[in-house]
């Protein structure tokens, strides 16, 4: 699968205010910094489409971007755990991003990105918790895989399946990319397109009943 066209369309704070479409949607969710805006340019070949900085905390909102004239949507959402940031801003980006997951029934899979370099980290692992409690469906992207050589990045997937291992019966699907050196990039597509075909061949039903990606469907942390 690949991207023919990206085009930004909207940023809300509110979920009921994001677009009334019919058309799956993959958003991607992680620690400020981690490489979310950057990871979506390198999907869509655009490195202006979203806004990306050096200085963590630069995506606040829920930002759409419509693929391939609205046949499905991007969505960059804003980075939890930014200690910088204060306590009131910090309330408001979780509802932002609570609501969204919670609420938006197109929302098909969240990508959720880790930063290859870094030991398992206790608020991702909460988080990743929290999405089970809720049977919310992900994917795990490890990012920036170009700062450490392949053995290096190895290592650091594996110990971070050991440490998932602890909780779950089932690993979700694993990526690793580097939005410098593309790479991953048509794993992630492919995995996309998958989820596309599968959603309109059962067209009929209701995105509501089709939110569960096939192979994380009886992912559970119960034990
Ligand atoms: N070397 C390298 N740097 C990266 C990669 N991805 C992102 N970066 C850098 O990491 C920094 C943060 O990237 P962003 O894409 O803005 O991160 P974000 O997760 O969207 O951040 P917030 O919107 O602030 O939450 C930027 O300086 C990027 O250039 C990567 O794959 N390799
Ligand atoms: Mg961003």
């Amino acid at each position: 699968m690949d991207i023919k066209k990206a085009v930004y369309e909207i940023s809300n704070a509110d979920v009921n205010k994001c677009p009334a479409t019919d058309v799956p949607e993959y958003a991607f969710i992680g620690r400020s910094n981690v490489g979310k805006s950057s990871l979506i340019n390198m999907l869509a070949k655009n490195n202006s489409l979203a806004k990306t900085s050096q200085k963590p905390g630069k995506t606040l909102l829920i930002n759409h971007f419509r693929i391939d004239d609205g046949k499905w949507y991007i969505v960059d959402l804003p980075g939890y755990g930014y200690a910088a940031r204060g306590k009131d801003q910090r309330r408001e980006i979780s509802r932002i991003i609570e609501e969204y997951i919670l609420g938006r029934q197109q929302m098909t899979c969240l990508f959720v990105l880790l930063d290859i370099r870094h030991k398992p980290q206790k608020i991702d692992l909460e988080f990743l918790e929290w999405l089970g409690e809720h049977h919310v469906p992900f994917a795990i992207v490890f990012t920036k895989a170009d700062k450490l050589g392949p053995v290096a990045g190895a290592r650091m997937v594996e110990e971070y399946k050991q440490v998932l291992r602890q909780t779950w019966e089932e690993l979700p699907p694993i990526f690793v990319t580097s939005s410098e050196k593309s790479t991953g990039r048509q794993e992630l597509l492919d995995y996309i397109g998958d989820i596309n075909s599968r959603l309109a061949q059962e067209k009929n039903k209701p995105l509501e009943e089709l939110r569960q990606p096939a192979n994380n469907q009886s992912m559970t942390n119960e034990p």
